[in-house]
């Protein structure tokens, strides 16, 4: 029988008793409420091939592939491999594959004009230790930033690249560095539940426009230290055959990037868009 439990006071929700390969839209229905409503959901125990994978994850919208090519799976280009090919031939550990995600919490896609609706990542292989994920809650975020930041955030966009102020790009091909940075309002009013969330990304984040470039710096710094409010946060610990998707438009995440590393963590990802009229 489904079972939805919540994680924690505002975010992570587990889902167990369901095999999302029968599930029928009024079986999704309450899944998409819990995804909805804790930003992230953990459904256990699932056997799944490929094509069931990206079957389930369309319930949610349309797969984008991700600008990382490299690591995109050579058959199926929507879908990208976590924690493959983590070694250089010489045996020394890719750490730019070895630690995705793990310089710091994020939202995925800021970079674009569109950015990703949901990202859903499927467990193949699990670390004996460690190799945990983390996610918190934007709309928590938000609400507890002071008014002050609340007032001169208001209305004010910030330019996201996929590099940032650091400029990293080791994982995209060099046709796909230096694009122009994409505009978000840093507060978002999110597109279904109409609640209303912080939208920041410290390694993405270029500049808040409007600003001097000195305050702007200062107020990402500000963001970084709040970013991450009180009780908001959900520690995801792996098991194979988890389904974790979360909700880009109000959370963020990080990998903890500190598992043993000849050790294997392989997921499958997929990167998801809200259909847009006529543009993905
Ligand atoms: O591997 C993880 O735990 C998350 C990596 C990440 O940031 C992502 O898949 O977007
Ligand atoms: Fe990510």
């Amino acid at each position: 029988m489904l079972q939805i439990r919540p994680m924690g006071p505002y975010t992570g929700a587990e889902v167990t008793g369901v095999d999302v390969k029968k599930l029928d839209d009024d079986g999704f229905a309450p899944i998409y409420d819990a995804w909805l409503k804790y930003g992230v959901t953990v459904v256990r125990d699932q056997e799944l091939e490929i094509e069931d994978f990206l079957r389930y994850s369309r319930r949610y919208g349309v797969i984008v592939p991700h600008p990382s090519k490299s690591t995109r799976h050579p058959d199926y280009p929507e879908l990208t491999m976590l924690g493959i090919n983590k070694f250089n031939a010489d045996g020394t550990l890719k750490k730019e594959v070895y630690r995705r995600g793990a310089e710091g919490f994020h939202t995925d896609g800021a970079y674009d004009e569109v950015p990703f609706k949901a990202t859903k990542l499927y467990a193949l292989a699990i670390p004996s230790t460690g190799g945990d994920t983390h996610f918190s809650s934007m709309y928590q975020a938000y609400e507890v930033l002071p008014e002050r930041l609340k007032t001169l955030l208001d209305g004010r966009r910030g330019g996201f690249t996929y590099g940032g102020r650091t400029g990293q790009t080791a994982l995209l091909n060099p046709e796909d560095r230096n694009r122009p940075p994409a505009m978000h309002p840093i507060i978002r009013t999110h597109s279904e539940t109409k609640r209303k969330s912080l939208y920041f990304d410290p390694g993405k984040i270029l500049f808040i426009e409007g600003l001097e470039p000195q305050q702007s710096d200062d107020v990402i710094d500000e963001l970084t230290e709040r970013m991450i409010a009180p009780d908001a946060e959900y520690r995801h610990k792996w098991r194979v055959g988890d389904i974790v998707i979360w909700d880009n438009r109000c959370m963020v995440h990080k990998a903890a990037g500190d598992y043993p590393p000849e050790e294997d963590r392989i997921h499958w990802r997929v990167s998801i868009k809200e259909p847009v009229a006529g543009v993905v």
